[in-house]
């Protein structure tokens, strides 16, 4: 049995492709907006980090009508840090829409998320975006979707996806890229047409897939899932089957189904209906809904292994506790116990020892992005050097790989090639567009890719786009040398001068600047040499008969290179924290004494 009136669909793309501008067209052009309705651009992106950094992190459930038909759409983030939303984005859906960048064409992503979607049987759609660009290559693009899609193996109906191509900033979609077509209609009608609708028997027994979590300080904790079979009504007596085998009876009070930005309440729900359920406590991802009599748990969702770990420790610097409300080893457990319910691609484990713990996921942005959530929050924290993940194949250790490209222009392949060199990356292609960009293509060990981009920028005068994905695991490929610089450090407390400052900075880069508080251990710059160097950085100007204040303000300062949370925790070594504050985020030794350390 079928159910005709709806089509759940997921957009996936290579980050930065368009899917939440194309999901903003969407909903303009199906009604979601009021005449006067004020309009967000990329209305998908709600959360604050999202805004702020233009990319999507969580995955996002919306629906649309067109024609009768009720289209479920939802958006998943693109850039790799992200792909277990991306996988479990999937289980709701029957289709996918393959965005792919009309001049950037395939990327690493766009291959994994394909990739994902095939080995799901999920119908794909292919729509070739942004073909307003100068620079697009429509045809050469398509060509390059047809060689993914037979490179991964796509069955032959697969491989008979239709093509559209689109400019969602200007909400156009077109079946010929020089058709005349002025609005999206044609995807419309080509997810409604080619897009199967859900299947499942109505009258079977209840089976809701639970696939994400949200909360609202008005209803609680929302879960969000898609009916497989029977029918769930308002009211109904429910079981919960619960991760752990258990079963748990409840009540379903309150569902609500999608439509543009706002939820609406429902009081039946069908195979194929896609739905936020309030007010079950304490249920959780992967858990199925189903009938109190007959409780059929559905599979569980099944997600790729974490790559990389870190260290989150108690904040232990003389300034604990000055800027955050939260900073006990309790707090923290607690916080990353409740990541936990919502991100199901890290793992929490205790660290070495009680005031720490060891967070695994799946690189360092997702990390970032937990620490900077949490920071926001009110947390102190302190976070060690990434690590990468090995593990015994056969009896011997094996590494993470990633598969990188790089497009830069011409003139940088050497160096990027160098740089690369050194991390030992292998080089598997190397294609020149004839723009006058290269694009090279690396299979590297996930340990080269530590402080790579910043590198990377560095040396390309931050012309370089790289873009890297997970690629197994390959037989440990041997020391990869690390920063060749070691760090000044604060010899004793006290507020910076720019005097010292003016005496220090020839010895490397100063991150710190005149009047900041530092502490004795405390990171203020990188040393050009390879050791660390003890240095006071609050030394004040002798008083002279020239007054102090006044000197001061003559001397030339190179400005402090200020690190942001991720060049941070691309900087630190073995034996330093990144401490983070609501207010700062300072580097430190993990000795601060000078003393004790080495
Ligand atoms: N020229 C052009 N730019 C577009 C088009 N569609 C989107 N963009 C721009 O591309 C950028 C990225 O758009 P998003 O919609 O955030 O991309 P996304 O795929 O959702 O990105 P992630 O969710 O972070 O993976 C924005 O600056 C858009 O304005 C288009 O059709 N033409
Ligand atoms: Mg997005």
């Amino acid at each position: 049995m079928q159910n005709d009136s709806v089509r759940n669909i997921a957009i996936i793309a290579h980050v930065d492709h368009g899917k939440t501008t194309l999901v903003d067209a969407m909903f303009r052009q199906s009604g979601v907006y009021g005449e006067h309705e004020h309009v967000t651009e990329r209305a998908m992106d709600s959360g604050e980090l999202e805004r702020e950094r233009g990319i999507t992190i969580l995955a996002k459930t919306t629906g649309v009508r067109f024609r009768g038909v009720k289209i479920n759409i939802v958006d998943t983030p693109g850039h790799a840090d992200f792909g277990g939303e991306v996988e479990r984005a999937l289980k709701l859906v029957d289709g996918v829409m393959l965005l792919v960048d009309a001049s950037e064409g395939p990327l690493p992503q766009t291959r994994y998320v394909l990739m994902k979607a095939l080995e799901s049987r999920l119908t794909p759609i292919v729509v070739i975006n942004k073909i307003d660009r100068p620079d697009a290559r429509i045809q050469e693009v398509l060509n390059e979707i047809y060689d993914l899609f037979i490179d991964l193996d796509a069955g032959e109906s697969q491989l008979e996806f239709p093509v559209l191509y689109a400019i969602a900033r200007d909400g156009v979609a077109k079946r010929k890229p020089d058709d005349d077509s002025s609005d999206l209609r044609p995807l419309f009608e080509t997810i409604v047409d080619h897009l199967p609708a859900p299947k499942g028997d109505p009258e079977a027994p209840l089976q809701l897939l639970v696939a994400n979590l949200d909360y609202s300080d008005y209803l609680g904790r929302i879960a969000i899932g898609r009916v497989f079979s029977g029918t769930l009504r308002q009211g109904d007596e429910v079981s919960i089957c619960k991760l752990d085998g258990s079963i748990r009876m409840t009540r379903i009070t309150k569902m609500y189904s999608f439509e543009g930005l706002k939820r609406v309440e429902e009081t039946e729900a069908r195979p194929g209906d896609i739905l936020a359920i309030a007010g079950v406590e304490g249920i959780t991802i992967g858990e199925t809904v189903s009938d109190p009599e007959d409780p059929r748990p559905l599979a569980k969702i099944q997600i790729d292994e974490p790559t990389i770990a870190m260290t989150f420790a108690v904040n232990t610097s003389p300034f604990a506790g000055r800027e955050g409300r939260y900073v006990t080893s309790r707090n923290l457990r607690e916080r990353l116990e409740k990541e936990l319910l919502t991100n199901v691609s890290i793992r929490v484990e205790d660290g070495d020892g009680p005031e720490s713990f060891r967070i695994s996921g799946r690189g360092e942005l997702q990390l970032a992005i937990l620490i900077e959530t949490m920071r926001r929050e009110s947390y102190e924290l302190m976070a060690g050097k990434p690590e990468i993940l090995t593990k015994q194949v056969n009896g011997s250790l094996h590494e993470p790989l990633e598969h990188l490209t790089v497009d830069c222009p011409e003139g940088f392949v050497g160096v990027v090639m160098e740089q690369l060199g050194t991390r030992k990356a292998k080089t598997s292609k190397m294609v020149n567009h004839g723009s006058g960009r290269v694009r090279i293509e690396f299979d590297v060990p996930s340990r080269g890719l530590i402080g790579l981009r910043s590198q990377i920028l560095t040396d390309t005068k931050g012309t370089a786009i790289l873009n890297s994905l997970f690629a197994g695991y390959i037989e440990w490929q041997g020391e990869i040398p690390m920063r060749p610089t070691g760090s000044l450090v604060a010899d004793r407390p006290g507020k910076v001068t720019g005097y010292a400052i003016f005496n220090l900075q020839e010895r490397g880069e100063i991150f710190v600047e005149p009047g900041q508080e530092v502490y004795q251990g405390m990171i203020v710059g990188e040393n050009s040499r390879d050791k660390d160097l003890n240095v006071n950085i609050v030394r004040e100007k002798k008083l002279t008969n020239m007054r102090a204040s006044t000197a001061d303000d003559a001397i030339r300062l190179v400005p402090a290179r200020l690190l942001n949370l991720e060049q941070a925790i691309e900087f630190v070594n073995d034996d330093e924290w990144v401490e983070v504050t609501p207010a700062a985020i300072r580097l430190r030794k993990k000795t601060l004494s000078s003393s004790f350390r080495k």
